[in-house]
């Protein structure tokens, strides 16, 4: 399975819409994804799950922390999101969009906690009726052999797969009973019209049990096998480390490279002289390119200190402008709510259903709309597969980059707008900015930059922000 691809001018860009609610996602699907050139969009996690009835130990202040939708009870599809109606009627929206639909699958584990859920189910640790019981769980002693039952050392190959994870019941995903009911579950999915999966704790599955599942997924409604992106975090030794399971899905997330994005980003020695000249060889070190799902954060590593977050408002932007112009994995772009507390509820209702996403709204930061984004995800679009030429950086936060010969851009971090002339590789013309303006019949809604016959180009860098075009934005 290769990256997602879907309509015309559009190559493979994902919008990650965390927490969004199915009517939401549809309309953002028909209202921005479509028209701004979106190729997916990354859903969460549908099936059915606990629903906090009440606090926990008094560590916790919030009934309904985003994380409830990680403890699955059942793979019926009425969630915090909404219904299974819902949820079909937002992928067919999508995809009439031309957008296609990416859902989070939790397969290593059921719930850890509560007995009630979104569906009205009830259940206890280790039974959960008509789906699953005790013998198809992992257990303390017999296969996981830490004293607790969960995983204390995440170096540790038997705790990592068999043990719970912060409690969850683990799933014996090296059983047939096990994997046909997973099977089950993703095949309906794709049966809606879901084109692939991100797989949450994939390194606590393991490389054998996702290929074997993944051999009983039928094909996508486009004829494609589903693409398949794992969850494995950096740093376990060995088999355990993501470069290790690229070979056991369609990519691995790119959770060392959102690390990296923001060590350059946020590098600010008192010196001044910051730190994107790094990137000139970005992805050095890292999954290859064709195998990884990039992006400067998600709901983990926005919470965790590993990234960027929408905190850092026109930092966080640029990076997402760097990831989409440079090219390295496919990128996504993260969306969700504003929040202040690492537990905090998205947007509910008292019964903890997520309400309409309201863009306005300052509950909701919705960072794919903005323009310097959008922008970006036509150029991103229109570049292709072009290599990165004509670098130049001044050897701290100002650097500049061709996608051979169809586009080129300028990325300023430091808090001074800077003017200089460039070579661009472009041929000469008058180009749109598209980091601030759009062309349409033949006019630019922002301001116009002009390459010469030697393909120079003079321009000021905006303090914090970006000048970039591509061969179809000249006017
Ligand atoms: C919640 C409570 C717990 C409670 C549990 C069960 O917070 O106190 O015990 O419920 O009742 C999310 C939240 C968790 C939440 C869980 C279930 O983050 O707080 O637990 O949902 O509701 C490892 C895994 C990696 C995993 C991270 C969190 O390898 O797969 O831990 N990430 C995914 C998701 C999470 C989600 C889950 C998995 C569970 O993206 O959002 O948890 O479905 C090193 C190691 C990594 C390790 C990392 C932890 O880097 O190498 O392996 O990641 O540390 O930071
Ligand atoms: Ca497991």
């Amino acid at each position: 399975a290769g990256a997602p691809q879907a309509g015309p001018g559009r190559t493979d860009v994902m919008a990650n819409l965390f927490e969004w609610n199915w009517d939401s996602v549809a309309s953002e699907c028909t209202g921005t994804l479509g028209p701004a050139g979106y190729a997916g969009v990354q859903v969460s996690q549908p099936a059915d799950s606990l629903k906090r009835t009440k606090l926990g130990d008094g560590s916790d202040t919030v009934l309904h922390p985003w994380w409830e939708i990680y403890q699955p009870v059942s793979y019926e599809l009425t969630s915090r999101m909404g219904t299974e109606a819902q949820f079909r009627s937002m992928v067919t929206t999508c995809r009439r969009a031309g957008v296609k639909v990416y859902v989070d699958a939790v397969v290593n584990h059921m719930t850890g906690q509560g007995s009630t859920s979104y569906g009205g189910r009830t259940y206890s640790h280790f039974e959960y009726a008509g789906l699953y019981d005790a013998s198809d769980f992992h257990r303390k002693g017999t296969d996981c052999p830490s004293s607790t039952g969960g995983i204390e050392d995440f170096n540790n190959l038997r705790q990592v797969r068999t043990c719970e994870l912060v409690g969850l019941a683990d799933l014996r995903t090296d059983s047939p009973k096990v994997r046909n009911e997973l099977a089950k579950y993703l095949n309906k999915l794709i049966g809606y019209g879901v084109s692939g999966f991100r797989v949450d704790a994939a390194k606590h599955v393991g490389q054998d049990d996702l290929l074997a599942l993944q051999k009983k997924l039928r094909d996508t409604v486009d004829g494609d096998r589903p693409y398949v992106a794992l969850e494995v975090f950096g740093g376990g030794p060995g088999i355990l480390s993501p470069q290790a399971f690229t070979g056991a899905g369609s990519a691995v997330l790119g959770l060392d490279g959102d690390i990296q994005i923001k060590n350059a980003f946020k590098s600010y020695p008192a010196d001044g002289t910051g730190s994107l000249a790094v990137l000139k060889t970005f992805g050095d070190g890292l999954t290859p390119s064709g195998k990884t799902l990039s992006f400067v954060q998600n709901h983990d590593t926005e919470r965790n200190g590993d990234a960027l977050t929408y905190k850092d408002g026109a930092t966080n932007l640029l990076a997402q402008q760097f990831l989409l112009a440079y090219g390295y994995g496919t990128p996504q772009v993260y969306s969700s709510f504003a929040w202040s507390a690492t537990d905090a509820s998205p947007p509910s209702d008292p019964g903890g259903l997520i309400t309409d996403t309201d863009c306005a709204s300052e509950a909701w930061v919705c960072v794919h709309r903005d323009k310097a984004v959008t922008g970006l995800v036509g150029f991103h679009n229109h570049v292709g597969r072009a290599p990165v030429t004509h670098w130049w950086d001044n050897g701290g936060n100002l650097i500049a980059f061709s996608r051979g010969q169809a586009g080129w851009i300028a990325l300023n971090n430091d808090k001074s707008p800077v003017t200089r002339t460039f070579d661009t590789g472009l041929a000469a013309g008058t180009y749109c900015d598209v980091t601030r303006g759009s062309v349409s019949k033949g006019k630019c809604s922002g301001p116009t930059v002009t390459v010469d016959a030697r393909g120079q180009v003079r321009v000021t860098v905006p303090a914090k922000g970006a000048v970039a075009f591509t061969r179809a934005d000249r006017v």
